[in-house]
């Protein structure tokens, strides 16, 4: 992509309204702007950001099983009446009337929508176990939405529902899930902590929240520092789980809803007592029978017997990560992106368009790199170098290539690495075989 014909508003200045590192790097580096409060529009740099974990989500729920479908944004509110949530969900849910006098509401999550689904298509436990998600904006009516896209009203999440016969079954389902949530949000550079969690409005008596470690975070941690030692587990969904899920859920580890203060220190010896903040996202449930009693999804048993389905229900914050992932991966400078979830993997800088050789060897570079897959952004517009440089620093490209008519006339190119900070200058086919790997 040519920065000349792209679309990148960066912002000079500190936006006052926001308050912490991630919502400030978002604004300057043109990735989103506010709409209304806690509403946003996806800038082309932003929305790169989010297709790319969107993208690491959708590869390890195929791993897993899971089947990606599109439920809409807008629900009839008879399924909520049936379930028994329309009125509790209280003034979160927002609430339409059609030009028919038909109550629908922006949908909130889809546990409803996906049961009656459900239950107009399968009859036998033979079509089971099943795993359904989507990817979709939800909207919650939070009275105090802040911290840009952390809290927002209207956020895009992925939520998936499993089906099984039985408990035990859907446990198994549960601990799928459990271990593709860990395996995505390591793929995107992040640690995520699972702690044992409340289940809200959403019901049931199993749950984990999933916590990334971040200053900002709205949540609190209190867990055994070992929990954080734990492997990465290999994506074998035909393998025993439990080893893997007892290997994390063995130690102490809450938020502050769940949080023993007692229990913490009788369990966990002072030295390995970690207590911080974090950021909730990803959050899991079991929750049996509850929406299919109440919404009549039943299946018929091995023995003909009709028998309610065991649901959970799984979901990922994907905006939110694109500001838990700021908060995690930034400097003074601005933002430090991971390789796999980078908008650009390299960021390209011409010092001096119109100069033949700088031009040729850019145009160069640009073309090969393009040809092996690697998303470029090369600016090649005519302004100040240091302008250029601040731009790419406040964007975070994992690699920076700079090129002027100096290097040009000897082939050579200054490479960037945004993590270190360390620069080395190379002839053009060594910075093809550099560019081509992350950053160490
Ligand atoms: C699980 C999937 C549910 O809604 N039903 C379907 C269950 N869980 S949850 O915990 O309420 O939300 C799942 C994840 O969505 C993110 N999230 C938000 N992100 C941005 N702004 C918000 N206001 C917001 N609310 C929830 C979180 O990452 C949460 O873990």
């Amino acid at each position: 992509m040519r920065l000349s014909n792209y679309f990148l508003p960066v912002l000079k200045e500190n936006p006052a309204e926001a308050q912490i590192v991630s919502h400030r790097l978002m604004l300057r580096a043109g990735m989103v702007r506010q709409s209304s409060a806690g509403i946003y529009s996806w800038l082309p740099l932003g929305l790169r950001v989010l297709n790319k974990i969107a993208d690491i989500v959708r590869q390890e729920q195929a791993l897993a099983g899971a089947l990606e479908m599109l439920m809409p944004t807008l629900q009839p509110a008879e399924i909520w009446r049936e379930s028994g949530r329309y009125d509790d969900y209280g003034k979160e849910m927002l609430r339409i009337t059609d030009r028919h006098d038909r109550d629908l509401l922006y949908g909130p999550t889809n546990e409803e929508l996906i049961t009656q689904i459900f239950r107009d298509s399968v009859r036998s436990y033979k079509e089971l176990p099943r795993n359904l998600y989507h990817i979709q904006w939800k909207f919650r009516d939070e009275i105090r939405p802040r911290f840009g896209v952390m809290r927002g009203r209207e956020f895009l999440m992925k939520d998936g529902y499993s089906f099984d016969i039985d408990e035990a079954n859907a446990r198994r389902a549960y601990q799928k899930i459990f271990v593709s949530y860990l395996r995505s949000f390591k793929r995107m550079g992040l640690q995520a902590i699972p702690v044992a969690a409340d289940t809200g409005p959403i019901g049931g008596d199993l749950s984990h929240e999933f916590i990334i470690l971040a200053e900002t975070g709205e949540s609190e941690v209190f867990c055994h520092a070992d929990v954080l030692a734990q492997p990465v587990p290999e994506a074998d969904y035909a393998a025993d789980l439990t080893p893997v899920i007892d290997g994390y859920t063995q130690y102490y580890a809450r938020s502050d809803e769940m949080h023993d203060a007692a229990k913490f220190e009788a369990e966990v010896p002072a030295d390995k007592r970690l207590t911080a903040r974090g950021i909730e996202v990803g959050h899991i449930f079991y929750f049996g029978t509850k929406y299919s009693n109440a919404m009549k999804a039943l299946v018929a048993g091995p023995d003909g017997k009709d028998v309610p389905v065991h649901m959970g229900s799984y979901g990922i914050g994907v905006s939110r990560l694109v500001g838990g992932i700021i908060e995690a991966c930034h400097d003074d400078e601005g933002i430090v992106w991971p390789w796999a979830v980078a908008p650009f993997h390299i960021g390209l800088i011409n010092l001096k368009p119109g100069d033949e050789a700088t031009d040729a060897l850019c145009e160069q570079l640009y073309q090969n790199l393009t040809n092996h897959n690697l998303d470029v952004l090369y600016d090649d517009r005519d302004e100040r170098a240091g302008a250029k440089f601040s731009t790419m620093d406040l964007i975070g490209l994992p690699w920076q290539a700079v090129v002027g008519p100096r290097g040009a006339k000897a082939g050579e190119v200054e490479i960037k690495n945004r993590v270190t900070g360390e620069k080395q200058t190379v002839a053009l086919e060594a910075a093809m075989k550099i560019l081509s790997q992350p950053p160490a």
